[in-house]
């Protein structure tokens, strides 16, 4: 049985309704702070910070396999430093220790390329570059991928994990990250709205589209384990592009689509972060490759929100 931690989220609530076509509904449990009201299979409300409720959890439903998919982002984890760290590590030492008086199989530890910073070459930063994270989530993302080699190293458990560049998708919206504008972008286009972007025009970044994202990771968590030589986290990317990039790609289909640029704060985190990862050992050690370019992504993108607004518009006639 797979429960995922946090399952509300950009990636969680994606990644649910994939594992249950992949696994049967009634092998994964989608958990978060609070039931969705739309909410189908089953959920479990959990706080994270709260150990005993993910154990009592863990044995009600006999999970081997943990998806720790909680914690607060790059952008709003700035603006309480001491408690971003609180709840990103206390949640995921839950999720560790219970995973190994449980015996669970597996866990999945999402990291991100928020653990680099200006220490590393940002031109095409690999795995093993310095870690010098200026956030207190690439702080934390690099502690917690430590913890995960920890608990690898001493107790045997097998926790796997990724770095995430930014997510982008139609399924869902972004909660705080710095890449968020690359999801709204495309939701102002469609809807005819004009565009202010919190980052400069040549800010280049590692993006991936949400159906490789979380191919990616389902990939990771079946690859045999002999194969997994990164216990850390591996670096992941589909393709990096700026926000100018973007705007070109989408006055493609919209020639009156209007962007104004207005970088603040997130602008000083974009700085520090790479602008283009090498994820080669993804691809030696489980055969990663991405499917989806930017020119992709925003045809998929802008043809399934129009689809979702049209839905929108119909409904409320
Ligand atoms: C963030 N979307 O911006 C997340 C992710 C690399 C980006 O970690 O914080």
């Amino acid at each position: 049985k797979i429960l995922v931690i946090g399952a509300n989220g950009q990636l969680g609530s994606v990644l649910i309704p994939e594992l249950r076509k992949k696994y049967g509904e009634a092998n994964v449990i989608a958990s978060d702070l609070q039931k969705p009201k739309q909410s189908t299979g089953l959920f479990e409300v959990i706080d994270a910070t709260d150990q005993n409720k993910i154990d009592d959890v863990v044995k009600a439903h006999k999970v081997n396999q943990i998806y720790h998919l909680a914690a607060i982002l790059s952008a709003k984890g700035e603006q309480n430093p001491l408690q971003t760290w609180d709840i990103n590590m206390k949640t995921f030492f839950n999720v560790l220790e219970v995973s190994r008086l449980n015996n669970v199989q597996k866990v999945f530890y999402p990291s991100s390329i928020a653990v680099f910073g200006d220490r590393a070459d940002l031109n095409c930063t690999t795995d093993e570059a310095y870690l010098n994270p200026a956030t207190v989530y690439g702080i934390s993302k690099a502690a917690g991928e430590n913890w995960g080699q920890y608990y690898f190293l001493k107790y045997g458990l097998d926790v796997r994990s990724i770095r995430y560049p930014g997510v982008i998708g139609y399924q869902s919206l972004p909660g705080g990250g710095t890449t968020d504008y690359a999801v709204d972008i495309y939701h102002k286009a469609v809807n005819g709205e004009a565009f202010e972007c919190f980052l400069k025009p040549d800010a280049a970044l590692p993006m991936i589209f949400m159906e490789d994202a979380i191919r990616a990771t389902i990939e990771l968590m079946e690859a045999p384990k002999e194969n997994i030589t990164v216990r850390t986290s591996y670096n992941l990317a589909g393709a990096s592009f700026a926000p100018q990039d973007m705007v070109e790609e989408i006055q493609k289909l919209y020639p009156k689509f209007e962007v104004s640029y207005a970088p603040d704060f997130r602008q000083h985190i974009a700085e520090k972060w790479p602008k283009k990862v090498d994820d080669s050992n993804a691809r030696i050690d489980w055969g990663w490759k991405p499917k989806y370019d930017l020119k992709r992504i925003t045809s998929v993108m802008v043809s399934e929100l129009k689809k979702q607004y049209q839905k929108k518009s119909d409904d409320s006639k």
